[in-house]
């Protein structure tokens, strides 16, 4: 009888809380399975966008195919209670020869903003190496990742990562995960990423732990899309788990959610460069190029099919929705269709991406653009910036909000204060709360009850992982946790804090919406939705902002904060013609020329809103630090 390969096969992605080193333990595993040879290595290899390598973070999900011939015993192959390994499987291993392992990795982002990726990841795979830095312990994506591993059904792996770090507390970070999973101490692997310590020992442990895949290979294909982009030169390209069958080059396929019909142009996996392959099998992680136009036409979460052998969708992913919008504007109104053209294309290659056309009679011509988070909007916002070289001003972050109209109705979904409708037709507004959680000592617990309660949050439910570290549940307005709460529970917790979120559902509250006034003239892209009981300490906040970010003018210029048309805040800035050429002395003209020219670059980032001229700043004055 012939045997099944997928008892040969492994999938497992690396979850961690944001630098907890699972790049750099995926190195190490390209490394020691000769994928990469070491003189081409460099590090975090998978971190491939410029910003990924630039910040040190990674952004977007990354699978690579390993080959491995472990040297791993029968007998601990048997012993492993995971594996329902039976007598035929294990001759394939059989006592003298060693087997080859295919490996699919995935390595994960560990940023909040980015749970997406790691959520789409989790379904391609068995089971997930779960890393935490030994010289930070549990922290609170380390916990939101579990939540995901186990709601997905994985095999947790726990890895122990930068014992060879001075602070390493080996002994009682261990016990924190032993207290979290409930597994036995010797469970958890020691490893060092950098060093290469104990790695070897990893990949032992995935082939002995990890579930082999287990899909039906005689039956109709069905290969699960966990990422899809499109490639300039190559169209869309398809990241999938092959549950299902085997889907091989040429084939005609058609996508169950969007009945789009294409072609499997070339199929393959990375290794870590596209390798095409004849077939994608039952059981394997790979890449479809396909004739697909656009993204949408093969959405992420979406199952391929075969044309001529039709079968019952996979069950795909919770749809993501963003919450957290901006308006992106050109510097000037020319570059209005380059800026269209850069959100159109980065939206082909991130999902979460949504965007829609905004008119503002200061900034003109833009678009009001949803992101999942801060990160999520300051990477789109330095891509556009870089790849398409367009110069941007974007305005505060802002929710959404839901509106009830006195007149009935359905809710109106508001994505901007200036937007907003008039009061008097207003019966209700609704603002988006989060769930979240506090990972954080137990001696800052105080302080963190506090500093929820300052940002209209409510604490739920306070647990403890072991008697030093707790958890505290809490629920707030994702409005105030946008600002400076992650720098003050920072600076709260003496940087041990960590917390993780998701959004819970909207909320009706008390809230109004505050509006900038510069020199006696409403500026509505200055405008903000906030908090009643908020708006008086934050208009006199930002009007004081406001007041040092705006030049002099040669005339003096009010800046007013107000509600409904009643001002309730108010700084002035005086008057002040400011020469720059003054301080050059004598008569070198090309030098006060190059002076003048520059003052005037600086001007192009201004925009002319009656006789002031306010900065790109003013626009995002709530993220401006004190
Ligand atoms: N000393 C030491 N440093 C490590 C080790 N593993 C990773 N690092 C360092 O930790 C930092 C973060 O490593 P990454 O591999 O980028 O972490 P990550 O988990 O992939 O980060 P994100 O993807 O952004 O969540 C880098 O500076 C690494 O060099 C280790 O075992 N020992
Ligand atoms: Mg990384």
């Amino acid at each position: 009888m012939e045997l099944s390969k997928q008892n040969l096969i492994r999938n497992f992605c690396i979850i961690s809380h944001v630098d907890h080193g699972k790049s750099t333990l995926a190195d190490r595993l390209l490394e020691l399975t000769g994928t990469i040879q070491k003189r081409d290595m460099r590090d975090q290899f998978l971190d491939r966008m410029d910003l990924e390598r630039e910040r040190g973070i990674t952004i977007k999900l990354a699978p690579v195919r390993m080959k491995y011939r472990s040297r791993i015993s029968n007998e601990r192959l048997a012993n492993s209670k995971k594996l329902a390994i039976n007598d035929e499987q294990l001759s394939a291993n059989g006592q003298s020869q060693i087997a080859e392992y295919q490996l699919n990795l995935i390595d994960t982002p560990g940023h909040v903003d980015f749970s997406y990726e790691v959520s789409r990841s989790l379904e391609a795979c068995e089971g997930a190496l779960l890393v935490v830095d030994a010289s930070q312990g549990i922290q609170a994506q380390t916990l939101a990742n579990v939540y995901l591993a186990l709601g997905a059904d994985l095999t947790i792996i726990p890895v122990l990562n930068k014992i060879d770090l001075p602070a390493a507390e080996v002994e009682r970070v261990t016990n924190e995960i032993v207290s979290l999973l409930g597994c036995k101490p010797e469970e958890v692997l020691a490893i060092s990423a950098k060093t290469g310590i104990g790695v070897l020992e990893v990949l032992d442990t995935v082939i002995e732990k990890v579930p082999m895949p287990s899909g039906d290979e005689s039956s109709k294909p069905r290969a699960l899309v966990f990422d899809s982009f499109y490639d300039e030169y190559r169209g869309v390209i398809l990241y999938v788990r092959c549950m299902d069958g085997n889907i091989k080059k040429n084939a005609r396929i058609n996508m169950a959610a969007t009945d789009a019909s294409g072609i499997a142009l070339e199929v393959g996996y990375l290794s870590p460069g596209m390798t095409p392959a004849p077939d994608l099998k039952a059981g394997e992680i790979g890449y479809i190029v396909t004739n697909f136009k656009s993204t949408s036409e093969a959405r992420v979460g979406d199952t391929v099919l075969l044309e001529d052998q039709p079968a019952e969708a996979l069950p795909g992913y919770k749809e993501v929705r963003p919450f957290v919008y901006a308006g992106f504007f050109p510097s000037s109104n020319e570059f209005y269709p380059a800026l269209k053209d850069a959100v159109d294309k980065l939206k082909l290659s991130d999902s979460a991406l949504v965007y829609e056309p905004e008119n503002s009679p200061v900034l003109g011509h833009g678009f009001r653009v949803g992101f999942l988070g801060l990160l999520h909007l300051d990477i789109v916002r330095e891509r556009i910036i870089r790849e398409f070289d367009i110069d941007l001003i974007v305005t505060n972050p802002s929710t959404d909000y839901k509106v009830e109209l006195t007149s009935g109705g359905e809710e109106l979904d508001i994505k901007s204060a200036s937007s907003m409708p008039d009061n008097t037709l207003i019966s209700a507004i609704k603002e988006p709360w989060i769930k979240g959680e506090i990972v954080c000592p137990k001696k800052y617990v105080g302080a963190v009850i506090q500093l929820i309660s300052e940002a209209r949050g409510l604490q739920k439910n306070l647990s403890f992982v072991d008697e030093h570290l707790s958890i505290v549940s809490f629920e707030a307005p994702l409005a105030n946790l946008l600002t400076d709460f992650y720098d003050n529970l920072k600076s709260q917790t003496s940087g041990y804090g960590s917390f993780n979120y998701e959004l819970d559902n909207y909320r009706v509250e008390d809230l109004v919406r505050l509006d900038f006034y510069i020199a006696g003239d409403i500026v509505e892209a200055l405008s903000i939705m906030c908090h009643r009981s908020e708006a008086e300490a934050l208009g006199r906040t930002t009007t004081e902002k406001l007041k040092d970010i705006i030049p002099r003018q040669n005339f003096k210029v009010a800046v007013q904060a107000a509600i409904g048309g009643k001002f309730i805040a108010r700084e002035d800035i005086s008057a002040f013609r400011k020469d720059v050429t003054t301080g050059l002395y004598g008569g070198d003209v090309s030098r006060k020329k190059k002076v003048l020219a520059k003052q005037k670059k600086g001007k192009e980032r201004m925009k002319r809103f009656g006789k002031v001229d306010l900065p790109a700043e003013a626009f995002t004055v709530l993220l401006k630090r004190d």
